[in-house]
């Protein structure tokens, strides 16, 4: 197991659309487990392989970050195939620290995708979960949550980063 480091805003991974996983074998399970570790140190709620400088479609969520094993989910290839009402809340990301800003997202969604066992999972979420569900889903489509904000405020961000990733180059 190993913490791995989480890329930022700015990275070429995490405005790539990531690739399918197509088999569940040992290489993803070792990702798996490392976005786990990796996830309750940061800590967070939520985390994509994207994030962690790996291009595929796996996500893992856990609202108790790390306190109950029951609520872990691991999910590849995950896919929104239903969604109701909308939410605003406020949101950060891992990859954009310090940065919180109120985004819309469905109420209620239905995701389905593989488990770790290679079976498929359908997860019917709502509130935070389906929250963290949309936010994960939209960083295998290479999207940020600030791509949700408005232009200028978006323009402004990604500014900020690159004036700052400049100065410590
Ligand atoms: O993808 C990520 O960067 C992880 C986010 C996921 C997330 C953001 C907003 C709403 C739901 C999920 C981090 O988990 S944000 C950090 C965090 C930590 C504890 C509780 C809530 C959010
Ligand atoms: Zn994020």
């Amino acid at each position: 197991m190993a913490i791995r480091p989480i890329i930022t805003i700015g990275h070429k991974t995490l405005s790539r659309k990531a690739a399918p996983v197509e088999e569940i074998d040992d290489d993803v399970r070792l990702l798996a487990r490392d976005m786990v570790e990796t996830l309750h140190a940061a800590p967070g709620i939520g985390l994509s392989a994207p994030q962690v400088n790996a291009g595929v479609r796996l996500i893992v969520v856990d609202l108790s970050i790390g306190e109950n094993p029951d609520e872990l989910i691991v999910m590849a290839n995950p896919e929104i195939t239903a969604q109701e009402g909308a939410c605003v809340r406020e949101e950060g990301c891992l990859s954009v620290p310090e940065v919180f800003e109120k985004v819309s997202r469905p109420q209620k969604i239905t995701v389905r995708g593989l488990g770790l066992d290679g079976r498929e999972k359908i997860i019917e979420a709502q509130d935070l979960l389906a929250r963290a569900f949309c936010h994960e889903i939209d960083h295998l489509e290479g999207k940020l949550f600030v791509d949700r904000l408005s232009p200028l405020k978006r323009s402004l961000i990604r500014k900020k980063f690159k004036k700052a990733a400049a100065a410590a180059s």
